[in-house]
């Protein structure tokens, strides 16, 4: 039943600024005592505007980066910075020419992941060399971001048959570590063993249409996964190639006009997936391994990189986990303002943390919002848990506390159900309306037609920042942000009973937010 709250958890931020006394001993001045909610408004000045807040989310809401995009026959053109792991894979002919016949992708500042057959070109040379932050590899456009570095080394799937069309997967060790820059930047991997269901991207300098000439300028075509069973209808068989049919550690994807082509092989398959900051992160779902020739319609296949992390991990020699990699590698990303946590330092105040101890310094174990002078507002699961009712309340870390004189938890509340799953703590000290802003609560009974919920939570993040000022923190803090109120199937009657569903719809990266407990 938790379920319920996971989505609701997508917010953060910003620690509490240094306050005054939050809670007072004894009633302020022009206390007035409370009839009932209706009077709420008018005892206390509703200190958060609600048309404020939205004028100045629509004003936040600011584009990633509006480009001009050129659109070419088969793909779009991708624009510098668009796909910053973006390696192209080159031999060097006599005459210092180079071909680049494949992709790949960097995942860490010394490796790109790749397709084990672009281990040998159609004459078995090795390939040597490996550009990236290169959008036009014939044109000397973007050159002043690029990297050139040799390969040290190529690393095939131990598996990999050129006989067969399994694991097709392979890292390259450069040698020597890229630099990042605005148009390079490594990719994460994608860990979970389904693919996206949104659309995914498949970038690459492949050929524009099947027979043309390779294509000098990074394209990227939108596609969808497809499901195994229908893919394996219609890509060849070949049970010289494929005595297994299509495995596990394949996947499909597809395009109603555009798909990979040769020379797409060992480029990135990927999706992007947001922190809470709203930082931009590229995720590898799959390397290009073969399709149908390129024609209208033409069904690719993949080689799933969260089938092989073991072995990518253990071949780059680093966890390749979401942590490390949206924690340590700090790159010039594109931003999404509209995805970040809004600050609103005030809206804090009307939310306390529960304290088990007067000396507890950890306010996000369980929160409450403050609905008058002395109450709280919080879930019976928190007050109800193994470890007893809380005895003080906090607004931050170091802030005064109040004691907690009694807790009332809805009579009809039985543990482990999500029904009725509401308590009131009476405190003994009074909130200081200078530094503390209780909220009415909604009164209106039937389920809302919800446009925007604002959500508070806890949680603890890293702060990052581009890479010119390369320092990081990590910062338990508390924020606000932006959901719908929406129905949701979990399974039980929601719409029946005193639950409200609300959810999110933007691409977090996955396993970011985990409820630890209900607010
Ligand atoms: C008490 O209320 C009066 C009248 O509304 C107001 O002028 C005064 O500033 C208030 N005092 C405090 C401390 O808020
Ligand atoms: C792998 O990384 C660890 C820790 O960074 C290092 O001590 C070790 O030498 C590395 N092993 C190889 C084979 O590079
Ligand atoms: C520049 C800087 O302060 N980097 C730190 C970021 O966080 C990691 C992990 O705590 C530290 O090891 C780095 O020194």
């Amino acid at each position: 039943m938790r379920n319920i709250f996971t989505h609701l958890t997508v917010v953060l931020t910003i620690a509490n600024i240094a306050l005054g006394q939050l809670f007072l001993e004894q009633p302020p001045i022009n206390y007035t005592e409370g009839k009932n909610f209706d009077d709420c408004e008018l005892r206390f000045v509703t200190s958060y505007d609600q048309h404020e807040s939205e004028r100045k989310l629509q004003s936040w809401v600011t584009n990633i980066e509006v480009m001009d995009l050129t659109v070419a026959y088969g793909g779009v053109r991708a624009y510098k910075g668009e796909f910053q792991h973006m390696a192209a894979i080159g031999w060097t002919r006599s005459g210092a020419t180079i071909d680049y016949l494949c992709g790949g992708s960097l995942i860490t500042w010394r490796f790109v992941l790749t397709a084990s057959h672009c281990s040998v070109d159609s004459n078995n040379l090795p390939p040597d060399t490996v550009r990236l932050g290169d959008t036009d590899l014939a044109s000397t456009d973007d050159d002043e971001s690029a990297q050139q570095i040799p390969i040290a080394r190529f690393i095939k799937h131990p598996q990999y048959r050129e006989s067969r069309r399994y694991y097709d997967i392979a890292v390259v060790e450069l040698e020597k570590n890229v630099i990042p820059n605005s148009a390079i930047c490594v990719a994460c991997v994608w860990r979970e063993p389904e693919a996206p269901e949104d659309l995914i991207d498949a970038v690459g300098f492949g050929a524009l249409g099947f027979g043309k000439e390779l294509s000098s300028t990074l394209q990227k075509v939108q596609l969808h996964a497809l499901d195994a069973t229908i893919c394996a209808e219609r890509i060849p068989t070949n049970r010289r190639q494929m005595p297994e049919g299509l495995r596990d550690d394949q996947l499909c994807a597809r395009s109603e006009t555009m798909d990979t082509c040769e020379g797409d092989s060992g480029g990135p398959l990927q999706t992007l997936r947001y922190d809470l900051l709203g930082n931009i992160f590229s995720f590898i779902v799959g390397v290009v391994s073969f399709g149908t020739p390129c024609v209208e319609g033409s069904t690719g296949v993949y080689t799933r990189v969260s089938s092989y992390l073991d072995w990518i991990e253990k071949e780059v020699n680093q966890s390749l986990s979401y942590e490390v990699c949206t924690g340590v590698n700090v790159c010039d990303r594109k931003f999404n303002r509209a995805v970040a946590v809004l600050v609103e330092p005030k809206w804090t105040n009307s939310r306390v943390g529960l304290l088990w101890k007067e000396t507890e310094t950890d306010i996000y174990q369980c929160g409450g919002l403050l609905i008058d002078y002395q109450f709280v507002i919080t879930s019976a699961d928190c007050v109800t848990s193994s470890k007893g009712p809380p005895t003080y309340v906090a607004s931050s870390s170091d802030s005064d506390r109040a004691a907690i004189e009694e807790v009332f938890v809805h009579p009809r509340f039985t543990q482990g159900q999500p029904y009725f799953d509401i308590a009131i703590i009476k405190l003994r000290k009074y909130a200081n309306l200078d530094e503390m802003y209780p909220i009415c609560p909604w009164t209106e009974r039937k389920h809302g037609d919800w446009r925007q919920v604002s959500l508070l939570a806890g949680a603890t993040f890293l702060q990052r920042q581009s890479y010119v000022t390369v320092f990081n923190i990590t910062t338990k803090g508390f924020g606000q942000y932006y959901a719908h109120g929406k129905d949701c199937s979990v399974g039980e009657n929601v719409a029946d009973n005193d639950l409200n569903c609300i959810s999110n719809s933007d691409a977090f990266i996955p396993g970011l937010c985990q409820v630890r407990n209900v607010m």
